[in-house]
């Protein structure tokens, strides 16, 4: 792929469409230092803006997704030094992406790690794949949104079992408790979620983004306020060229050009 500015990432163009982000820390076990998810949403930033981007394949490579935050970093922080903590922000970046993200999650994803797998929106595991909220080991409790999303995942019971005891789940228990979509051999995981990236790549990207966006919705508001916002993304997009392109593609029975608009 391109030589990429970034000291802890790696990025490159894997498919027509599809942005690889490869987290590139291997003697920290790929932990999520506060220059790490600076450059995943600075990353992400310029994905949003970048047209040629339809989708994001986050990864962490073959043997680790991430161990979680660093715990060299947290040991400096105080109380009061923590509130003014510049990760927040980048957290906002991340889960502001408005394109589809698909996880290819081999080896440890811990912490702020199983944090950042559940910022994407589709999971995709290895085998070799151990998912865990440990910080309470350390005294502290998930900070990036896992007591919520990991809830919302996994349900309460499993919640709790995770963040109370700090115990891990391999691949098969994350499949059976909805936490992933799909486990696989771990030599397989990135390209089985390039293939997905692949397939929504393809789609018309209004609608892709509209539709993320309204599943999300599911989790942030009422049914009936869901259920409103998603009638006016459906309503918006019959404004779409693409709309009007795939309907007749499939009446004339042949494949749609899709632009983007
Ligand atoms: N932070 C910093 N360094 C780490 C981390 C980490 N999370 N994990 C591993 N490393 C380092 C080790 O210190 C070691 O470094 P060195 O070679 O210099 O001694 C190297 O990576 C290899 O680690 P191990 O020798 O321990 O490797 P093993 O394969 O034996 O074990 C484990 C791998 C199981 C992943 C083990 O390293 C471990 O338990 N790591 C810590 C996991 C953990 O507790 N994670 C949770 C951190 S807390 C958190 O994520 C809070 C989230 C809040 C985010 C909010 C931000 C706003």
């Amino acid at each position: 792929g391109a030589e990429t500015p970034f000291a802890d990432i790696r990025i490159d163009m894997v498919r027509p469409g599809v942005l690889r982000l490869t987290i590139d820390r291997p003697k920290a076990r790929n932990a999520l230092r506060t220059q790490t998810l600076r450059e995943i949403a600075e990353a992400l930033d310029a994905a949003a803006r970048d047209a040629d981007v339809r989708c994001v394949v986050l990864t962490g490579g073959p043997k680790v997704f991430a161990a979680g935050a660093d715990i060299g970093e947290l040991a400096a922080h105080d109380a009061t030094s923590i509130l003014d903590d510049a990760r927040p922000g980048h957290w906002k970046a991340i889960r502001s992406f408005p394109k589809p993200i698909v996880a290819a999650i081999n080896g440890y994803c811990l912490g702020g790690g199983n944090e950042l797998a559940m910022h994407a929106d589709i999971l995709i595991a290895g085998t070799t794949a151990v998912f865990g909220q440990p910080e309470v080991n350390l005294g502290i409790i998930p900070g990036a949104g896992g007591t919520q999303r990991l809830t919302h995942a996994v349900g309460k019971s499993n919640a709790m079992l995770m963040a109370l005891t700090g115990a891990f789940i391999d691949a098969q228990t994350a499949l059976a408790q909805g936490l992933v979509s799909e486990v696989t051999q771990p030599e397989l995981t990135e390209d089985r979620a390039i293939t997905i990236a692949e397939t929504i790549a393809a789609k018309p990207p209004l609608a892709v983004r509209m539709a993320k966006e309204a599943v999300l919705k599911a989790h942030e508001v009422g049914l009936e306020q869901g259920l409103h916002a998603e009638r006016r993304a459906f309503c918006q997009l019959f404004a779409t060229e693409d709309k009007r392109e795939g309907v007749s593609a499939f009446l004339e029975k042949r494949r749609p050009a899709f632009t983007g608009r």
